[in-house]
This record gives structure tokens, sequence and C-alpha cells, in this order.
């Protein structure tokens, strides 16, 4: 740091000056600016925030007696982070909310750039339909829709479901990539049977002539029941993670990499008592435990006693810590792969 003398205020009404007619053509002195935009360490505007699952569910279906899934064409409610109201973010560069589908509607079919992962949160049986394939959700399942890719959702149960929306939205805005369109009808024809993708793509196997791999997976549901199982086996090696506990990350089959170029998504499992060691890392992250009950102190003081089915996050560099006082599962997710992909990713494991 410069311990720089303060300019006479002859000097100061001169540099005043300049930087108004300088303003005048849209350019601006860097110097005034630079500890700003350059900083030691990530500064936020991103903070803790963490919601209950029960107060979520009981405004959604409020608002599933004023507006059908129809005519909102997605009946969501936002989860602003308190630091960032008004502009449809959870943290800087993600987007997510809580859609209801009430059974016997249907999200009419779109698409666009953005990239959408769905976490099922409560309710079993109804369908998104991506790409001429329909997938039944159940509780705990990860499910993706790729950018570009026709997508509806319909609930033929008879239990109203409930899922959280990822989306990176605000990253398509900032880099202005966004392009969407309806289809002229609700719900796209259906080209091929229910599981194709999964046997394809999902079983270890591959199609002989398949060859290389794009950005997101080809497979697009992840079932819970599938990975609890993995979590369950995995567990017995009893090889836990300091900073982790056991974590796994969802992964695109054809390339190893994450299932979505913009958004990873991560499963972790904490046994009862378990408290993790302190992690940070420049990727801001969303929770969403889906078993399990627990406390999670992020930053220095902010506590988030959590159950099934709640949110929170944790903004970028900020340390989180996590105990479980039951067997627990956490969905996560954040804006990894872009981190990786441009190398910025960081992460402080305190020695561990
Ligand atoms: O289901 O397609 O939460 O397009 C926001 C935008 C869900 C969806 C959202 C969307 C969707």
């Amino acid at each position: 740091m410069n311990v720089s003398t303060s300019p006479s205020p002859a000097l100061e009404r001169q540099r005043q000056d300049f930087y108004e007619r300088i303003g005048r053509s849209n350019m601006t002195p860097l110097w005034l600016s630079l500890a700003d935009l350059v900083t030691p360490e990530p500064r936020s505007a991103c903070r803790p925030a963490s919601w209950r699952f029960a107060e979520i569910r009981a405004a959604m279906l409020e608002a599933g007696g004023l507006i059908t899934a129809k005519e909102a064409e997605r009946r969501v409610l936002v989860l602003e982070n308190p630091g960032l109201r008004g502009q449809s973010k959870i943290t800087t560069s993600m987007y997510a909310g809580v859609q209801l589908v009430l059974p016997g509607e249907v999200a009419p079919a779109h698409r666009h750039t953005q990239s959408a992962l769905r976490f099922v949160l409560e309710g079993s049986g109804a369908h998104t339909s991506v790409n001429g394939e329909r997938t039944i959700m159940h509780e705990g399942d990860f499910v993706i829709t790729p950018p570009m890719a026709w997508h509806d959702h319909g609930n033929e149960s008879d239990e109203p479901i409930f899922w959280l929306d990822g989306l990176d939205i605000p990253v398509v805005q900032f880099l202005d990539a966004s392009f969407a369109e309806m289809l002229d009808k609700d719900a796209q024809d259906l080209t091929r049977p229910d599981g194709d993708s999964d046997a394809r793509y999902g079983a270890n196997l591959l199609p002989v002539d398949h060859k290389g791999g794009g950005g997101t997976s080809p497979v697009f549901n992840y079932p819970y029941s599938r990975t609890r199982d993995a979590l369950e086996r995995l567990k017995r090696a009893e090889a836990w993670d300091p900073c982790h506990g056991l974590k796994m990350r969802y992964t695109n089959p054809i390339t190893g990499n994450h299932a979505m170029a913009t958004m990873g998504t991560f499963i972790q499992l904490l046994p009862k008592g378990f408290q993790t060691a302190a992690y940070r890392s420049t990727d801001a992250t969303i929770f969403v435990p889906i078993e399990g009950k627990g406390r999670s102190i992020v930053g220095d003081d902010h506590i988030v006693d959590w159950e099934k089915r709640d949110v929170f996050v944790v903004p970028s560099w900020k340390r989180v810590r996590h105990e479980a006082h039951e067997d627990s599962v956490l969905f996560s997710f954040s804006d990894r792969p872009i981190q990786e992909a441009l190398h910025l990713f960081r992460e402080d494991r305190g020695n561990l």
C-alpha cells in the first residue's frame, strides 16, 4: 500500500474537473476503482442464506391456488439471495427456484440456451420430457435439461410434485447469449421409449460407433435409488474425507467430466455425528439436504439448522463446516465446471 499525501485543494479541483470532462466522453480513471475491481480475494454481494422447505411448500401451494402451471408457463418461486434481491439469483452466477406441478397439470414445451437441472424434493410419478423421451421423476432424482432441448413437464400422479430448479440464467445473461422459443403445442411428441437414454448411455455401455462427447451428459435422469445405493456401499469403506465426508460428483459417462457444462452437481453422505473440517472454494454452492438433519456454519457466524429439503447457500470463499445429527445426504450444485474450464477454481482445505 502506498501512503500518499493528499493533493492540494487546487490539484484536487483540477482532477475533479478532468474526471468530469472525460466522463462526458465515456472515460473514467482506473485509479479510483482499481482496488474494487482487482481484489486480493473474492468480494461478493452474495450472502449466506437459507430457506426452510416447510415455508416454501406452503407458499407454493398458495401459488397453486392463484395461477395454473400452464398460465404461468412455469409455476416457480425464485429463491433470491438476500444480497442480490431483484436479480433472480441465488448466487452471483446461479439461479434457483422451486417448481410445483399439481396433479393433472402440464408445464408447456419450450426450449432455451440456459441449462437446467431438477432435483426432486417431494412427490413421485410426474414426468419431464426431454428431446422426445419422457422420464418419470422420484424424490432425490437429478434430472437434466440440456441447452436448447425441448422440455415439458406433466403430472399424471395423484400428488403434487415439488422440485428445485437450478439454471445458469445469470451466466447466460452475463454473456448476452439467451435464446428461447415455445413449441406450438403443450407436450412434445415422444419419439423414444422410456429409459432409452439410460440404456444407451447409463449402463457402462455405449453404442458401438459412438464418437465424442458433448458438454452435457446424454443421461438425463440420475435416479436417487441408484445414487443412494452407491453411497451406501461406499460407506462401508469408511474412507471419509475430512472436509466432505463422502462426496461424489455426477458425471457425463462419455467424457468423465461434469454432467453439465456450466453447473457442477454433487451428492454427499455425512454419517450421524460426522463434523467436517472447515473448507472453502471459489464456487458459491447451493446445498439441498435430501435425508437427515444437521447444522452448517457458514463464514464466521452464519448458522443453518437444516433438515430434509431445506436449501442453503455458501458464498464464494466463505468457509463452511457441516455437522450431521443423523445420517444425512446433501445434494449441491455450483458453477465449478466454468471455473475449472477457465482455470479459476480454487479451494482451501486448511492443509487437510
Ligand atoms: O422448467 O423450463 O425455474 O425455463 C426457470 C426457467 C424453470 C423450466 C425455471 C425455466 C424452467
